[in-house]
């Protein structure tokens, strides 16, 4: 709260100072106290202790590479191989290799495709030539969107992936990218998904590049998380982002093909925002009041706020509501960005620069961040003896509340989370 008071009061101690005063006398003493406060940096940020410990006991805000949680297929997975396998099959910095080729099905022409068979593939060090002239950073949550809970958020770092596909030099009819990893040699065990090639050659909005990403949090991108080299694709769920990336094709194909459609998922949803509990006190003492902490994941929509709500169970629920529209939710207080970074960053240390990150102050220049996370913490009333539900939700920047505007499950997790409140 301190720095977000401080930074709002830069930019708007003119207008804020004329609302207080446009109060009066009483509005300009509250006005004198709030900006005494914000030099001060506490006296208005001073929370229910208990509410403090909570806040003090929230996980890290960047995850380190090996608390990620692994979603992996292949038998062996491929980051289980040997060592001596890893450099057999171009799993390592030293053997990687990237085969840029046109589809057989849906040919995309391409004057230079990069193979291995001609020698033409692009080796590691081809990777950090193009490193050189263009590296990109983003911060990202990683969210499989079969899971629903992000698996971690980090740093990413690459190189554009559209400056590889133009290596290939394409002419004509090329509508779309598909791409997969090492997968044991056993067309069985491909996992592959795909991209228009729109995405891949520009950037909507705000939104980070797709990358060939070789780092996280500062680090070599690790064997698990899908290292030398995987793809990252900044505003999709997990699936899109291959790991152990040795083969783009480059197709005319006018559809998604993503391994991920056969189970019936929603290829082409990107990331929701959606609210969860970190903190919540499972059994509590009548009328004292309750800390309460969690995360949100801010998707393309953004987060402008986070919501809770304590029901009675003994109450009826709101009628002809599927998604609580109508019942007494409060705001909950969005964490200012954290004063720690976490993620095993030397020094804590942000790499620079960032995307979407302020260079001079290594702060993140909107907040809620897109596409990555925020904490927020509640106080709530006491409450008499009973049994209750908890629950929490995000609203959008254009005001829509969770689960909408898309709902369906197979589009990626943004059902209303309930947690049961026990009070003795
Ligand atoms: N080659 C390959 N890439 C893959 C997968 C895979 O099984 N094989 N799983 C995908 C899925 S479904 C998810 S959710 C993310 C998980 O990334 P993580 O293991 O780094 O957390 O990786 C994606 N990339
Ligand atoms: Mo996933």
């Amino acid at each position: 709260m301190g720095r977000q008071l401080d930074r709002f009061l830069a930019e708007h101690s003119a207008m804020t100072r004329r609302f207080f005063l446009g109060l009066g006398a009483a509005g300009s003493l509250a006005w004198a106290r709030l900006a005494s406060s914000a030099e001060a940096g506490s006296a208005l940020d001073k929370r229910d202790p208990q509410l403090e410990a909570a806040i003090a006991g929230l996980e890290s805000w960047l995850t380190v590479q090996d608390d990620f949680r692994d979603v992996s297929r292949g038998k062996p997975t491929p980051h289980s191989l040997p060592d001596e396998k890893k450099a057999e099959v171009g799993m390592t910095r030293e053997t990687w290799r990237l085969e840029v080729v046109s589809d057989p099905d849906n040919p995309a022409r391409l004057r230079s495709p990069l193979t291995i068979a001609d020698g033409t593939a692009l080796d590691f060090a081809g990777l950090m030539k193009l490193a050189e002239k263009n590296t990109v950073r983003f911060a990202k949550v990683m969210t499989c969107l079969n899971i629903g809970c992000p698996l971690g958020t980090g740093i990413w770092e690459g190189v554009p992936l559209r400056d590889v596909v133009w290596q290939a030099q394409p002419t004509e009819n090329l509508r779309r990218v598909f791409y997969h990893g090492y997968h044991n040699d056993d067309p069985a065990q491909i996992f592959r998904s795909s991209l228009p090639i729109g995405r891949v050659f520009e950037d909507p909005f705000d939104m980070p590049p797709v990358i060939l990403c070789y780092k996280l949090n500062g680090e070599w991108l690790t064997s698990e998380r899908g290292g030398p080299v995987r793809v990252v694709v900044p505003e999709a769920y997990g699936f899109k982002s291959i790991k152990w990336v040795q083969r783009l094709t480059l197709s005319n194909i006018p559809h998604a093909n993503d391994t991920y459609a056969e189970k019936n998922n929603d290829v082409d949803s990107p990331l929701k925002s959606f609210a969860a509990t970190l903190h919540v006190p499972k059994e509590a003492k009548a009328d004292e009041p309750l800390a309460i902490t969690g995360y949100a994941q801010v998707g393309i929509s953004g987060v402008s706020k986070v919501q809770v709500w304590l029901h009675d169970d003994s109450q009826p629920l709101p009628e002809d509501d599927r998604h609580f529209s109508t019942a007494p939710w409060v705001d909950a207080e969005i964490l200012s960005p954290p004063q720690k970074w976490g993620g095993g960053l030397p020094d804590d240390k942000l790499p620079q620069p960032i995307l979407n990150f302020d260079p001079e102050t290594s702060q993140p220049k909107q907040w809620p961040l897109r596409l990555a996370k925020i904490h927020w913490a509640a106080l709530l009333p006491g409450r008499p003896a009973g049994k209750y539900t908890l629950r929490c939700r995000t609203i959008d920047d254009k005001g829509i509340a969770q689960p909408l505007p898309r709902p369906f499950r197979k589009s990626g997790h943004a059902a209303i989370e309930q947690v049961g409140i026990k009070i003795a």
